[in-house]
C-alpha cells in the first residue's frame, strides 16, 4: 500500500449514497464566447472594462471546456466522481435574456449531459452562475424586478429541454455575491457601487429562485448559499453586534428568505433602504419547497466593530468599495489563522459550525456543500504537483463533513471547488483553484497531488456501495 492509500483508507468513511463531486461554472471555464449564437454576459463586458480585472484577463478562451469537455468529463471519469456541478451560460441559451431560446446554446449541454452520464457521473446544473446577458443589465439589471421573471423563462426553457438529462438543477449561484459585490462594491460584474440597488438586487435575485422553483415543478432542485463561520474579535458589545450583523448579512438574510419565508427584522434596520420593493407574495414564493440547499463554504470571518480596522476579509484586487451596505463601519481582523492565496483564513472548525447551525435552525431541508476548496501558488515541475497544502485543507474539510454526519447533519455530498484551474472572475487566471492543473497557454491539463489523493479517498468509499 502507498502512502497516499494508507492515507485514504485510515479515514474518511462516507455514507454509500454519498456524492462525490466536483464543481465549475460557465465563464470560468467554457470560453467560446462567439459560438454558437451565444449572446454577450456582463462579464464580456465587464472584462473589456479597462481596471476592473486583474492584468486585464477576460475568459473569450478561459479553459476551452466548450470544445474540450468530453477530455474534461474523461478526468471526472479517471477520478472517480459520481457527481459534476456546472452552470449554464443564460446567453447562450437568450442571447438577449429573453425572447427566443438558442437550441444550439441548449445542445450543448445535452452533449455535456449525456456524456456525464455516459460515464456514470449525474450532472448537477446550476442556472445561474453570475452571467446575465447584457441586454438584461442594460434595461436596469437584477435592481429591476423583471429581471426576476426573465429568470424564470429561462429556468422553465432549460429545465424542458433537460430535465430527463440532469440529477438536480439549481438556481442562483452565491446571491450575495451577485447582488453585493456587483452591485455594492463594484468587484465584480456589472461593477456598479449603489448600495440600495444592491439590497434590491439581493430580493431580486432571492425572488428570481423562488419564481425559477415553481417553473421547474416536480423536478430534483435546490438553493445555493455561500456560508461563512462569523466570530466577534472581543465579547465587547460592539465587536458583538459587528458579528450580529455581518452573520445577519452574509448568511440569515438568505437563509431566512430561502428557508423560513421571510428577511430578519434586524438585518432589514441595519440595511435602512426600507422594503418598499418586496411585494405581496413575495416571500412565500422565496419560500418554495427545495429538496437540498447548497451551501458554499470556505472560511471563517473575525469582525471588530471598533473603527478603523480593515474593510474586508482578503484584499480585493481592484479598486472597489464595501459590499457590507449599512455596516461599513465593522471591521476584519485577522483571526490568526493560515491563509489561501486568496488571503481567506483556513478554518475547517467554521464549516462544521455552520453545518451544524443551517440543520438546528432550518431542519427540514437536506444539505450538500456544493463549493469547498482553496487557491495556492502553485508549483508545476516536472510534470507534477505537489499541492500538499490543498490536499490538507481538502482533508481537514472531509473530515469536517464526516463529523457534521455523525452529528447527525443530513449531509449527502461534497464537491470540490474546483475542477480545473480556471479564471477567477477579477482575480483574472493568477488564482489556482483547481484539483487538476492547466497550462492557460496550451490547455494541458495535469492530475494535481490533490486529485490523485481525492480519487483515492472516491475509491476507498465506492468500493463499499
Ligand atoms: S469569488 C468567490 N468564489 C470563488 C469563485 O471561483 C467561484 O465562482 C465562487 O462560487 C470560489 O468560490 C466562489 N466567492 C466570492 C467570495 C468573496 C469574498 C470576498 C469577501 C469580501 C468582503
Amino acid at each position: 500500500m502507498t502512502t497516499q492509500q494508507e492515507q485514504a483508507s485510515s479515514h474518511l468513511r462516507f455514507p454509500a449514497t454519498f456524492a462525490w463531486g466536483a464543481a465549475t461554472s460557465a465563464y470560468q471555464v467554457e470560453g467560446a464566447v462567439n459560438e454558437d449564437g451565444r449572446g454577450t454576459s456582463i462579464w464580456d463586458t465587464f472584462t473589456r472594462t479597462p481596471g476592473r480585472v486583474l492584468g486585464g484577463d477576460h475568459a473569450d478562451v478561459a479553459i476551452d471546456h466548450y470544445h474540450r469537455f468530453r477530455d474534461d468529463v474523461a478526468v471526472m471519469a479517471e477520478l472517480g466522481l459520481t457527481a459534476y456541478r456546472f452552470s449554464v451560460s443564460w446567453p447562450r441559451i437568450q442571447p438577449d435574456g429573453s425572447g427566443t431560446f438558442n437550441l444550439k446554446g441548449l445542445d450543448f449541454y445535452k452533449r455535456l449531459t449525456d456524456e456525464l452520464r455516459a460515464n456514470g457521473i449525474d450532472p448537477w446544473l446550476t442556472l445561474y452562475h453570475w452571467d446575465l446577458p447584457q441586454a438584461l443589465e442594460d434595461a436596469g439589471g437584477w435592481p429591476n424586478r423583471d429581471t426576476a421573471y426573465r429568470f424564470a423563462d429561462y429556468a422553465r426553457c432549460v429545465h424542458d429541454a433537460l430535465k430527463d438529462h440532469v440529477h438536480t438543477f439549481s438556481t442562483v449561484n452565491e446571491p450575495w455575491c451577485a447582488a453585493f459585490l456587483g452591485y455594492a462594491s463594484g468587484e465584480h460584474a456589472p461593477g456598479r457601487r449603489e448600495p440600495a440597488n444592491a439590497v434590491r438586487a439581493a430580493h431580486h435575485l432571492n425572488l428570481a429562485h423562488g419564481l425559477a422553483v415553481q417553473a421547474m415543478d416536480a423536478r430534483r432542485v435546490g438553493g445555493c448559499v455561500n456560508l461563512y463561520a462569523v466570530s466577534p474579535e472581543t465579547r465587547s458589545e460592539a465587536d458583538l453586534d459587528a458579528a450580529r450583523r455581518i452573520d445577519g448579512l452574509q448568511n440569515r438574510f438568505f437563509l431566512d428568505a430561502l428557508l423560513l419565508g421571510r428577511y430578519p427584522d434586524d438585518v432589514i434596520e441595519d440595511l435602512g433602504v426600507g422594503l418598499d420593493f418586496v411585494a405581496d407574495g413575495d416571500m412565500a414564493v422565496i419560500n418554495a419547497p427545495i429538496d437540498v440547499l447548497l451551501v458554499n463554504y470556505y472560511s471563517r470571518f473575525t469582525v471588530s466593530g471598533a473603527p478603523g480596522g480593515k474593510a474586508s476579509a482578503a484584499a480585493a484586487p481592484t479598486d472597489t468599495g464595501s459590499p457590507w451596505v449599512g455596516s461599513e463601519h465593522v471591521s476584519f481582523v485577522n483571526g490568526g489563522r493560515p491563509v489561501t492565496a486568496m488571503g481567506w483564513e483556513i478554518d475547517q472548525d467554521g464549516l462544521l459550525e455552520v453545518l451544524n447551525r443551517v440543520a438546528r435552525d432550518y431542519p427540514a431541508v437536506p444539505l450538500v456543500i456544493s463549493e469547498n476548496g482553496a487557491a495556492f501558488d502553485d508549483v508545476l515541475e516536472q510534470g507534477r504537483v505537489h499541492d500538499t497544502d490543498r490536499r490538507a485543507y481538502l482533508d481537514a474539510h472531509l473530515s469536517a463533513c464526516r463529523a457534521a454526519i455523525e452529528a447527525g447533519v443530513p449531509l449527502e455530498g461534497y464537491f470540490a471547488w474546483s475542477l480545473m484551474d480556471n479564471f477567477e472572475w477579477a482575480w483574472g487566471y493568477g488564482k489556482r483553484f483547481g484539483l487538476v492543473h492547466v497550462d492557460f497557454e496550451t490547455q494541458r491539463r495535469v492530475l494535481k497531488d490533490s486529485a490523485l489523493w481525492y480519487a483515492e479517498i472516491i475509491r476507498h468509499n465506492r468500493r463499499h456501495e
